[in-house]
């Protein structure tokens, strides 16, 4: 693995140093929107962009990448829903594996398929454990998944695949009830998840306050990831930016 983002993550959490990710659906935004998205979140201070979606319609994905590279120094992640989401202008991709579910598909099939592509990208590449939790309800992420969330309260579940993610090699592992989910994640479960890994861990879906995001990172989470709140709001932006950077670090 190349040095560069995955440096970046692990060294802000070995200094305790908690990040925010800003979500970026390519569907859902244009010039206009990026523009405002952008210029907010370099005064916000904020850490990544992720630029993905469950479902990516348009074609506005190679533009979006490179809209936010002209117009910051903010990095960029790719956080592809499916193999055909990845675009060489942007930094890094979190090369996910469906950790939580049982489709082999999201597993291994569709990395098999498209791992030349990949190598071929450039990017520097982020094994990612991904483990769906049950956000409420259904959300896109659950749907096309076609695998069962994790549920919600099974703590001891979570911890467990978090473990074996890590121990078949996952260097990051990442907790996401889905976009718009109507409970986010417990910071009970993200405490149990974060004690027993040593790798970044990254948390999102249905984080709608600052509050929230302060709370997961005082639980645990490394990295916060918000969209569907910012795209309503996104004075939230330099909000949740700031209670993420205000966390204290443990003695
Ligand atoms: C979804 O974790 C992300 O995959 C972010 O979710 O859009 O609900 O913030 P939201």
């Amino acid at each position: 693995m190349q040095s560069g983002i995955y440096q970046s993550l692990t060294t802000r959490k070995a200094a305790q140093q908690k990040s925010f990710a800003v979500l970026v659906d390519p569907d859902k935004v244009d010039d206009a929107r990026m523009e405002t998205l952008v210029r907010m979140s370099a005064d916000a201070r904020i850490d990544y962009f992720f630029v993905g979606g469950s479902l990516v319609i348009s074609d506005y994905l190679d533009e979006c990448v490179q809209f936010i590279k002209k117009h910051s120094n903010i990095p960029v992640v790719l956080f592809p829903g499916s193999p055909s989401q990845i675009s060489k202008y942007a930094d890094a991709l979190l090369y996910l594996s469906l950790i939580s579910g049982r489709n082999p598909e999201l597993l291994i099939g569709q990395h098999v398929v498209s791992a030349p592509i990949v190598r071929q990208s450039g990017l520097e590449i982020m094994p990612t454990g991904y483990m769906v939790i049950d956000g409420g309800a259904p959300t896109t992420v659950s749907y096309i998944s076609n695998a069962n969330p994790l549920p919600a309260d099974k703590n001891e579940i979570a911890m467990c695949t978090a473990m074996a993610g890590e121990m078949l090699g996952m260097k990051l592992i990442y907790m996401d009830a889905g976009s718009g989910a109507r409970k986010p994640i417990s910071e009970s479960m993200i405490e149990k998840v974060a004690s027993c890994i040593q790798v970044p861990l990254i948390v999102g879906g249905g984080i709608v306050t600052p509050e929230k995001a302060y709370l997961n990172c005082r639980a645990g989470a490394d990295v916060i990831v918000v969209g569907n709140a910012i795209e309503k709001d996104p004075a939230l932006i330099r909000e949740i930016s700031d209670a993420v950077h205000q966390v204290p670090v443990n003695i």
